[in-house]
This record gives structure tokens, sequence and C-alpha cells, in this order.
């Protein structure tokens, strides 16, 4: 009743809008920009007068010895007088070396009298991210690993590989640092170390050895070498023996605190704010067994996610309405290009509200019926949810929020510690609060109103975002003014200004030159116009290190200032503050939880999901990430922009991703801020069909983007839509393999062939799976594009994906290929047998259409293959079937496991790398002969089609064992 009237006064606050233009349809006052002030800092690592920790500290000594049962403990007491570095000492602490598995050592060191989980000095609890215990069998005398230390001149460790006695961490010549709120250690490197992961950051895939990775996650875009979204404190390194080949290892450091890695020139130094060290080495040795081995063993295999989630999405911010929604739907049919996924921005809420519609635009009634419609032409909806709740108007009630008193009255929300009610930020709709994960209550406010929201609009997954956690102000800015609400965020909106000045990719002015000098001229114009309505600069103060308080830990502004990206840097900038306290028996802070908000939202959303769908696999896309989000989420690469070198580091990225266990990754597809064009979004578009989560998405105000604004994009849309829809059974069975044994999906060369030196940095071209290598163009105004065709000289055979030619290449050549516009390059590798669908316009139609194989055979005329059916939703599937395909001495054979049963039948092979027409063919299924006569048999250029199968499979490909021999 309260919500109607505030409709109505929308409603003729539109109408007068409409009437005269010139006005803003609701006043609202806006925040000065002032209320996101903070003092400035300057960053330990670029503070000349900061401690040198390693130059002051005293370090430890071992004493104390215990053996356990994988391993041992000691005592390890301060070795000196406490320095202070960026905290206060702790002089007694406990180090456990335990030989967990014969590929993983851990090494713990953490204060010896503090319980765990003290506030104080938090220790990570299990609960938040898994911490694997030994497997009860491994010593010292069976691992891969081996660790030892010494006292000289303090306690220093290495651990090395056994096989060969190489050190991969070494500490020796250092100290280890452990105060409250600062850790420190150093590891010895090689020279030119290959160091990948460090997720998530925007930067090549070889991290080098002059790069500072700072975790704290920040909404903040996707700035190369700064800290984003996400948290995952894990590296692989290789490295390579005598040119032939590798050894690869991991380490994973188990801290969720701010903190810095200094890749540097023969050394690692890794530091934390808080918390304690936590290292799990792995010994690999290839760079897929230690992401493995990381995934496998410690953080968690990947959440299986539905079949329909790897078809297309469609999404920007400035969808304005529901007809505009429809509108986008019916431009992907007409122009003949397959929409699975329409997604939903936060324009449909109310006023920015979560869990609301807006009234006008997005109102209830007609929502059900557009999502009627889109259900039964087996479309899909997934809507933005933020992470921040709206605190309604105390004074006025026809501002309630029902979402807002819900948690309210059940204590849900993070408080601020000086005044003990809610902690008061400000985002998209005013001041808001944050939902506290730590408490039961948590979830369950989090699963009613996900429950609620569904039974008026019965969307089909979560897009979490802003879950940083992002607060446009600094601190409880909202206390004592929440009968302000709602208010302004502290900036201008997009689209409250004139966008001319929205950049275009590189080459624009070459690509559209009349179009990019009409725009230079009238930028000139209505940049003063823009003038007039911007807002005024922050005034800020600067503050000097802060110095460690005995017994106080300084939350807000720590010693040590990490580099956080932000204007100043402080900690306090652009997220809810260290100092807001959680409702747990502890009162954890922010100081410790900020790097886990987005992995517990993204986590309780699953929950709410399960709760919503019972049974059924959640699909989830989360902004913030930490260690074992992949668990329970997917992600999306963030802020990108419609530039070409943005689209290059998407590769880079999606790999971090894929090592950190979150394979269901993709970027915004043809570029989120700035405008994107004609040229880049053709190429990212066809990038991107071979990203397993493949979204179009960009942000309000920039130029529409859809894949059918442009004839070209169009085009070439199309073509690799067909090709991504036709492999869609093969990378469901990449996704079956990375849920259950950790297998990538989206692979680096470099993983694939770990024993060539030439491919360390390569992250221009990807593989997606074992068998397909994808070159995409990464600059403007090119019609060829370069690549590598790694095994070669061993033999590797490459087949053009399209003509299934093998390409003519040398061992190590950087080859130049043919890339029209509208064309990807995509080869096969030799040895490979792709199970394929003749692609539907949606999944489920794929789905139920025939069968076909791709046969492309290596030097000894051999393949393999495998394909994985359920019913792609279930959490737990009453049925699976998996599926080996073998070809060999000129005979395919399958064998199958399993119960579920594809009525597809399998129409057509086609073979790769036959010489000649066979003269005899032999086919026989579950034992009995077929009367092979009815098969079409075409041979050319190498290849050998076959065709009219299904009438020998009318009840389904994989229902019996096939034996295909040739006779030639
Ligand atoms: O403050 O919801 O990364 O994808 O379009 C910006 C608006 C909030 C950030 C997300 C972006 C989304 C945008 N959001």
């Amino acid at each position: 009743m309260l919500k109607r009237s505030l409709a109505a006064v929308l409603a003729s606050s539109v109408l007068a809008a409409a009437q005269a233009p010139s006005t803003t349809y609701r006043t609202i006052p806006s925040l000065t920009p002032q209320i996101d002030a903070a003092p400035s800092l300057v960053p330990a690592i670029y503070d000349p007068t900061a401690p040198n920790a390693q130059a002051i500290c005293p370090g430890y000594k071992a004493s104390n010895v215990v053996n356990t049962t994988q391993g041992f403990t000691a005592d390890l007491t301060i070795a000196g007088p406490a320095c202070s570095a960026y905290g206060n000492d702790i002089a007694d602490l406990t180090l456990a070396v335990e030989y967990q598995a014969k590929q993983r050592l851990s090494v713990k060191i953490y204060p010896r009298h503090l319980a765990p989980h003290n506030t104080s000095l938090y220790i990570l609890p299990a609960f938040l991210t898994p911490e694997p215990s030994g497997d009860g069998s491994t010593t010292a005398a069976t691992s891969d690993l081996s660790f030892t230390w010494s006292n000289e001149p303090s306690f220093q460790f290495k651990v090395s590989r056994v096989s060969n006695g190489e050190e991969i961490f070494s500490t020796y010549g250092y100290k280890i640092v452990f105060e409250d709120q600062f850790l420190e250690l150093v590891t010895n490197m090689v020279k030119d170390y290959n160091v990948y992961g460090l997720a998530e950051n925007i930067h090549d895939f070889r991290l080098g050895n002059n790069f500072t990775q700072t975790f704290y996650a920040a909404d903040s875009g996707n700035p190369i070498d700064g800290n984003l979204y996400g948290t995952h404190p894990f590296y692989v390194e290789t490295r390579y023996k005598d040119g032939a080949s590798s050894l690869s290892h991991g380490v994973y450091a188990r801290n969720a605190h701010g903190q810095e890695w200094l890749l540097r020139n023969r050394t690692i130094t890794y530091r934390t704010i808080g918390g304690s060290f936590d290292l799990y080495f792995l010994s690999g040795p290839k760079p897929t067994d230690v992401i493995a081995q990381y995934q496998n063993g410690i953080v968690g295999l990947p959440a299986l996610q539905m079949y329909w989630t790897f078809g297309f999405h469609q999404c920007r911010w400035g969808y304005e309405n529901w007809t505009v929604l429809q509108e986008v739907v019916d431009g992907y049919a007409n122009a003949g290009i397959q929409l699975e996924v329409i997604w939903n921005d936060i324009d449909y809420m109310n006023q920015y509200r979560d869990f609301t519609n807006g009234e006008l635009n997005y109102p209830v009634g007609p929502g059900q019926e557009f999502l009627a419609r889109l259900h039964a032409a087996g479309q899909h909806y997934v809507p933005i949810i933020d992470s921040n709740i709206y605190a309604e108007n105390p004074s006025n009630a026809s501002d309630a929020y029902e979402p807002f008193q819900r948690g309210a009255a059940m204590g849900a929300f993070i408080r601020n510690p000086g005044t003990g009610d809610f902690y008061y930020g400000d985002n998209w709709p005013g001041f808001s609060v944050w939902t506290d994960f730590l408490v039961p209550q948590g979830q369950e406010f989090w699963t009613y109103e996900c429950s609620d929201w569904h039974s008026r609009i019965p969307y089909d997954g979560i897009w979490i975002d802003l879950s940083e956690a992002s607060s446009f102000c600094v601190g409880s800015c909202g206390d004592g003014r929440l009968d302000q609400n709602p208010v302004h965020p502290p900036f201008k909106l997009p689209g409250e200004y004139l966008n001319v000045d929205y950049e275009f990719p590189e080459a624009f002015n070459i690509t559209n030159a009349t179009e990019a000098s009409s725009l230079s001229a009238a930028s000139a114009s209505q940049s003063s116009a823009n003038a007039a309505i911007s807002t005024p600069a922050i005034v800020t103060t600067t503050q000097a290190r802060t110095l460690p308080t005995p017994g106080v830990r300084n939350l807000d502004f720590p010693p040590y200032a990490l580099n956080n990206l932000f204007d100043g840097h402080a900690l306090v900038k652009n997220s809810i503050a260290p100092n807001a306290t959680h409702n747990d028996a502890l009162n954890t802070t922010e100081y410790e939880m900020h790097n886990l908000y987005g992995h517990q939202i993204s986590n309780a959303t699953y929950h709410a999901l399960l709760q919503v769908f019972p049974g059924r696999r959640p699909f989830t896309v989360g902004r913030s990430t930490f260690a074992g989000s992949g668990n329970f989420t997917s992600h999306w690469g963030g802020d990108n922009n419609s530039k070409w070198g943005s689209m290059y580091l998407a590769i880079a990225q999606m790999f971090t991703f894929a090592m950190a266990g979150i394979p269901m990754f993709g970027v915004d597809t043809c570029g989120f801020s700035h405008n994107t064009d004609m040229e880049l979004c053709a190429r990212w578009m066809e990038m991107d069909a071979f990203m397993p989560f493949y979204r179009n998405h960009n942000v309000f105000a920039s130029v529409a983007q859809e894949a059918y604004r442009w004839g070209s994009v169009a085009e070439a849309t199309r073509r690799v839509m067909n090709i991504r829809y036709s492999l869609l059974t093969y990378m469901y069975t990449l996704f079956y393999y990375a849920h259950n044994e950790g297998e990538t999906v989206m692979r680096a060369l470099q993983w694939e062939f770990p024993d060539d030196a030439s491919l360390a940095a390569v992250d221009n071209q990807f593989m997606l799976g074992p068998s397909l290598l994808i070159t995409p163009v990464l600059q403007p105004l090119v019609t060829t594009v370069k690549g590598v065709f790694p095994g070669v000289a061993e033999g590797t055979i490459w087949y053009d994906y399209y003509t299934l030619q093998p390409l003519d290449v040398a061992a190590g050549e950087n080859k130049t290929l043919d890339a029209p516009l509208e064309h990807i390059n995509v080869h096969i590798r030799g040895g490979s047998i792709l199970p394929m669908q003749v692609p539907g316009n949606t999944t489920e139609t794929t789905k139920n259409n025939p069968y076909e194989l791709t046969i492309a055979l290596d030097k000894d005329g051999a393949a393999t293959g495998s394909l994985y059916l359920d019913d792609g939703v279930s959490i737990a599937p009453n049925a699976t079937k998996l599926i080996h395909l073998s070809y060999a001495s000129d005979t395919l054979t399958t064998s199958l496991s399993g119960s579920y049963h594809s009525a597809a039948p399998l129409a057509n092979i086609t073979i790769a790398g036959v010489p000649s027409l066979p003269s005899g063919i032999d086919l026989s299924i579950a034992g009995q002969p077929c009367e092979a006569a009815a098969v079409t048999l075409v041979h050319g250029a190498g290849v050998l089609y076959l065709s009219g199968l299904e009438e020998f499979t009318p009840g389904g490909a994989w229902e019996g064992e096939m034996v295909l021999r040739f006779s030639f």
C-alpha cells in the first residue's frame, strides 16, 4: 500500500517530466563528493621512509621439536627485542609441518598462546574456505617434497623436490616477521622465474619479476596491475630444464587479509596485514597437475553448471524497460543469432533497491508475461542483485522498504562499532546496509528475499555485483541522516552528462573517419556543457604512517599501507570500512572479512537458489571471489574497456581463473566501458565464443553493442555461434572433468605443452580443452594473425577447423594465418575426436539434435575423445553416461558407461587425415552387424565423410557400443 502511493508520486513526476523535459523525474538530494574523502597515505612499497622489516626485525629461533603422525611441530621464539615494524610482534609462535599427501606439504606458523580464531589475531576458520588436513599416511619418507630448516642466523626453512633436490621455496637468508598487523616472509627464486596465477589481476599471464600483486577487494574496473575484485593467493611456478622438459610446483597461502606479493628479481616477498602463515606446497610436476592438486586437494572442485548456461548471454546497463528487453530478444531472433539468456542490470529495480521492480518501467505483471514468453521459447533470464540493501527513510512512511525491515528485525546486517547500530554506507539506492553472512540470520534473510522475489519474477539465476563490498562513501556516512534517503550517489550517473567524450577503440578514426571527426567537433563544443554540471573535487588531507600501539590494532589505518589503488590508498575508500563489525560471537570485523565478502554472498546466493530450485544446480555469477569460490559460483571479469588491449588481457585473466578453480569465466564481450565499434566487437564476439561464460555487456550511455547492430558483427557472430553450439557437448564434457577431477577447460598452451619453453609466456592464443587451439585477432586494421602451433617437432598435426586440412607449419614457426574480419582461426589437434551436434537455436534444441563426430587423426592414424551426458540441470542426476571414443587401426570404437538416455541419433562422422576412400566398411552396434551399405562415404583432400548413419541409431547414438571398421 505504501509502495503504491510512492509509485503514484513517481508516476506524476514522470508525467511532469514529460511535459517539461528539462527537469529530472525525481529530485533527490545529492551527496557531496566530500563524503568519500579519506586521508591520503603513502603505500609502503613506495614509501622511502617505511621500515625494512628484514633489517630491523629479530626473526625467530626454533626449539622443542615434537614429531607428529605426518610431520612435526616446533616452538618459534622471537630472537631479540620486538621490532614493531608495522604491528606488535608476537613473541611465541608454533611451527607445524605436515606431509599431508605425496604431492602436498603444509607449513603453518601461528601464535602459540592464542586460541584459534581470536579476533585480535584472526586465524582463518575452515568454514570460510577449506583447510585440508593430512591423508593419515604420507610422511617425510614418502612425500615428493622435503622440508629442511635451520636456526642460523635465525629460523629459516626450505621446501625441496625430493626427486632432484631442487629448492622450490626457501626463506634462507631472510627472517620470519610475525606481528599482529604485519606478517612477512621472503623466498629466494631462480633467475627469470616463470610464475603464474595470483588472481585476480589484469596483467600478462607470465607475471614476471617486476610486479606487486595487492589483494584488497576493490570496486575498481580493470586496472592494469592494480588490485581489483578477487583474492586467490595461489601461484604455479614452472622451471624449464635443458630446453626439453620442465617441472612445475605450486604455492598457496591460505590467508584472507589484505596482502601483497612482491615479485622481484630473485625473490618473492609475501606480506599480509594479519592472520597466520598457512602455506601449502604442491609438487605437480606438470602445471595441470598443480592446478588439479590445488582444486582437488585444497579449495574444492568447481561447481557443475547447467547446460543452458553455456548458451549465449546478452546484457547491458541501460535496458530501460521490458519492451526494450523484448526488442533485444527479437533483435537476435530476427538476425538469426542464438540468444539463450537475456540479462537485466540495475535498471529494473525500483530506485536501485534489491528485490524490487520499478513499477513504471519494469512492473511485475508485464514482467511475468515477458518471462513466460521467454521461457516458452527455451530462453532464460538472469537479473543483477547488488550487495547493498537500501536503508529506508525512517521519517517517511511512504519510503518503507520491506527487505530492510525484515533484515533489521533479524539483526542480519553488519554494524558500526561506534554506534552499535547498523553500518550505513552509501551505494546506488542511497544510504545502505550490508547483510552479515557470518551469522545464520544473514543466510535466512538472503534466502527469504531471493525466494520471495522469485515468486513474483521467476528468474533463472542471479548476478551478484558490488560484492567487494563497494560503498560510495567513507565510513558509516549515513549515521544520523537516513531521513535524507533516498540520496543520490556523490557523483554523476552515466547519462546525466553528455557522453560524446566516451572513447572509441583504437583505429576508430581510420575505420570510421567521418563519424570520428564529427564526434570530435561535438565533443569540443559540449565539453563546456559537461564542465557546467561537473562535481567539485574532493579535498583530502595527507596522513603519515600510523605507528603500532601495544595491544591494539588500528583497523582502518593499519601501519602497513597497502597499495590500494584508490586515490589516497586508504582502506576506507570505496568500500565498507575495515572496522565495520559482524554480529558473530567474536565480533569479527571487515578488517578480517573484507576479501571474503564476495565469497560469502555468492555462497549465500548459491544456498538461496538451492531453496528456490530444489535439486537444481544454482547459477550465480559473482564479482568478488576468494580461494574456493568456484565451489559455488562463476565469475565475470568485471568492468573492462572497449579497447583492443582489454580484449587481449581477458585471455590471461581467464587463465588465472582456470587455475583458481573458477572455469566458468568470461568477460564483457565487446567491452564494458566506453564505446565499442564494429571491428572490435566482431573480433571479440568471435574470441569469446570459445570462453565458457559468453556474455556481451556494456555500460549505460555508450553505444549499443548487441551482436546484430552491425552487419559484419552479426555475420561473424552467426558463424562462430554455430560453431559454439555445435561444440556445446564438448564444452559440457570438459566441465564434467573440471568438476570431477580439477581438469581445466580453457587452457594456456603452456599447460598442454609444458616442456616447450617457448610457450612460457604465450597469452594471445588459448586452447579449449585438449583439442582446440584458438588464435584470435587482437588488433585493429589487420586481416592476418600470427600464431604458434606447438608439438610440431614431435609430430603434432594441426587441422584447420573449417577445411580440415593439415596446417603447413614448421616447428617453432610464428605462422601467419588469414583472418578476414568474419573469421576466427580455430585448429584441431591431431589425435582428437570432437563430439558435436547440429546447432539449434537454443541449447535445448541443440541437445536434441543429431550427433556428429569430427575425428582428426594424429601421425599414427589414431584419435581419442569423450562425451559426458546427463539431464543438464540436476545436482545429483539420476542417470549419467560417459562415452569414450577411440580410433586406431582404421577402426572407431565407443565404450559406454552409465544409463542416461539421449534420443538423438548419430548422423555423420568426418575423419581428417585419411589418405584414400576405403574399399569396405563394417559396422556393428551392441555386437549386432549393421547393413552398412546404406552409409554414404565421400572422400576428398584427405578427409573422409560418412553420412546417413542415423538409421542405425534411431533410438539414440549412445545406446550400444559401436565398432566401425574401414578396409582399404
Ligand atoms: O557501480 O550495475 O561491474 O557490470 O553494469 C557500477 C551497474 C555497478 C558494476 C558492474 C557492471 C554493472 C554496473 N555495476
